[in-house]
């Protein structure tokens, strides 16, 4: 028997939706089900509901209408990539770069986790779609949850209610996901993946990357495996719209690690004379994109998601002037510091810090104390409708054509600020061997170098080398019509460790170029790595870049390369014979070439 469900104005008359969540309210056993409607009536009443019981703080409803703090448990900041497992029926599947268990053995555990574990809790019921309203791209999902917390995120971060219950019909291929905070315990924290059931379980975090399940969970690791068997595309790439002094728009996909500035880039102000030459940025999204063909046989792109779950530190009206503004209402902070009155701080923010804030941790919190008001990885979740720069495109059904698909990582030294594959293969070797210093996103040491596959290491559903493949046939695919590649680094410092590259607005500088790239119109110098720009294409002098810095910027390091393609192989033998010899033969002609000092 399950419980009464507390009701809600939900129309929905879906067989297989009902006996499911069923199921899972059997093995629960909350106090209420609850299905959202997603209306604002209703997450006004949830909010008032964890005001009440101290989960949220209300902020100054002048400054910030709308807006929220919340606190984590302490233990629970970040995603945890060592509870994350892919539970693929064949453990081959799910490849050397992922935790695997076995999918009965984890079902046997997790039972047991959720069994009763939200006893004198509210089961929530969401439905939420993924991709824009009527797009052949779009998802839907279904997340049940006993967070509260987890419901007004996943209100920002989705499409969610009536709209994606409306969307799935009668249908029964939405995506499970199954979230309980159950006790924190750490030890017991299970984030797993089921691609053969289409179905994520996630116990014991309430932390956003972790609970929040149409994101990393769904939009990545379980569609990255839908994309594989259906011939698309799911990627964690930003996704903006250039427009040049013609008019003429140019999509750019962009893959960088967690916390590598994709928000950043995602939302970049031209510096004043590129915008008054009639240059434009425009967001459509600023972390995941799903690719599809289309008509026109390019790889068109859409942004699944509805919002913003960017990283606070750092952010500032100098760095994002237009996340700034699209967190100042209705918005969820957690994890950065609170002010007496009621405003939020985090360090990076524009002006003097303040003479004192309560920390993350609810401490009280002094520009002397020794660790920082705001965690690291401390964020915001705000609707992407209220970014100033947001596409008039971005929720089109079709998606935008992508002319240009950019890597990136956080290297300080080898990797040039930015060069151009060869072609579509290289591309797929570019992105590969994609290596960076590792952020405050995940758990571990910080600083710390590691391959970041298309910035895709924690977020392939299926095994690295297969993903590798998928790319190559992708390009088979697509022939000449595929998006041009390129890598760019916007970490460079010197041998002093200053850095070599202002960055920020600066970096219009490369998307211009890459834009003149695309559409044939600035030729680029050809080195052993690939394409790399003339300095005056930068217009590095008018920043003062020249001699060594340009040098060092641009240049290629043979020594420092042939390092690079050690390490690769040595990355690259762990995928043994599953490797794709494209991959392998890509490291191999790069070797060559800086062997035999030949351009290409
Ligand atoms: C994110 C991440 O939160 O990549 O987007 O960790
Ligand atoms: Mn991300």
């Amino acid at each position: 028997m399950s419980p009464p469900a507390a009701s809600s104005g939900v129309r929905m008359s879906n067989s297989s939706l009902r006996a499911w969540v069923h199921e899972v309210a059997a093995l629960t056993r909350p106090q209420h089900v609850y299905w959202c409607d997603g209306s604002q009536a209703e997450i006004d009443r949830l909010c008032a509901e964890m005001v009440d019981d101290g989960t949220l703080i209300p902020l100054d409803p002048v400054k910030h209408p709308g807006c929220f703090y919340a606190r984590s448990h302490v233990n629970d900041v970040a995603r945890v990539e060592d509870r994350t497992f892919i539970c693929s029926p064949e453990k081959s599947d799910a490849g050397p770069t992922n935790n695997w268990s076995d999918p009965a053995a984890m079902h046997t555990l997790l039972k047991q986790i959720l069994d009763g574990c939200m006893a004198g809790r509210t089961m929530y019921v969401l439905p939420y779609l993924m991709g824009p309203p009527k797009s052949p791209m779009a998802r839907v999902g279904i997340e049940i949850t006993d967070s509260p917390y987890v419901v007004a995120n996943m209100r920002i971060m989705t499409r969610m209610g009536q709209i994606a219950l409306d969307e799935l019909g009668d249908r029964d291929d939405f995506v499970k996901g199954i979230h309980s905070v159950a006790h924190l315990n750490p030890a017991e924290r299970y984030i797993s993946h089921f691609p053969a059931e289409n179905l994520v379980i996630s116990v014991n975090s309430n932390y956003g990357g972790n609970a929040l399940l149409g994101k990393k969970c769904f939009a990545l690791r379980l569609a990255s495996v839908l994309a594989r068997d259906e011939g698309w595309m799911a990627e964690h790439m930003l996704i903006i719209g250039i427009t040049d002094p013609t008019g003429r728009k140019t999509y750019v996909a962009a893959a960088f690690p967690s916390a590598c500035g994709k928000t950043n880039l995602a939302m970049l102000v031209p510096p004043p004379e590129d915008l008054e030459a009639g240059w434009k940025v425009e967001t459509i999204g600023d972390d995941i994109a799903w690719l599809k063909f289309g008509a026109d046989g390019r790889l068109h792109g859409v942004n699944p998601e509805h919002g913003f779950f960017g990283v606070a530190p750092g952010t500032s009206l100098a760095t994002n002037p237009n996340a700034m503004l699209s967190c100042r209402t209705n918005t969820i902070f957690t994890n950065v510091a609170l002010l007496s009155d009621h405003t939020v701080w985090w360090e990076g923010m524009d002006g003097p810090p303040p003479t004192q804030a309560f920390d993350w941790r609810g401490n009280l919190w002094t520009p002397q104390s020794p660790t920082p008001a705001a965690h690291p990885n401390s964020r915001f979740t705000a609707p992407a409708s209220q970014c100033p720069s947001i596409s008039p495109d971005w929720e089109k059904p079709e998606g935008v054509p992508i002319h240009a698909i950019l890597f990136g990582g956080r290297r300080t030294t080898t990797i040039p600020l930015v060069y151009q594959a060869f072609h579509w293969r290289h591309g797929t070797f570019v992105g590969a061997s994609m290596t960076s210093e590792k952020t405050a996103a995940a758990e571990g040491k910080v600083g710390e170098l590691r391959h970041d596959p298309m910035a895709m290491l924690p977020f392939c559903g299926y095994h690295m080398a297969d993903y590798w493949r998928h790319w190559i046939a992708m390009g088979e695919r697509g022939g000449s019509r595929m998006p041009s590649v390129f890598h760019v680094n916007w970490f460079r410092k010197d041998t002093n460790g200053r850095w070599l590259w202002p960055g920020f607005r600066q970096n219009m500088r490369v998307l211009k170029w890459m834009v003149r790239r695309v559409h044939g119109e600035v030729d680029a110098e050809k080195t052993a790595i690939g394409l790399v720009p003339h300095a005056d294409d930068l217009g590095l002098n008018e920043l003062g870049i020249t001699g060594n810095a340009a040098e060092q910027l641009l240049g290629v390091d043979r020594a420092a390369w042939m390092a690079e393609t050690e390490e690769r192989d040595r990355f690259f033998q762990r995928f043994e014979d599953r490797l794709p010899p494209e991959i392998f033969f890509e490291n191999a002609a790069l070797r060559f070439r800086l062997v035999m000092r030949r351009s290409a």
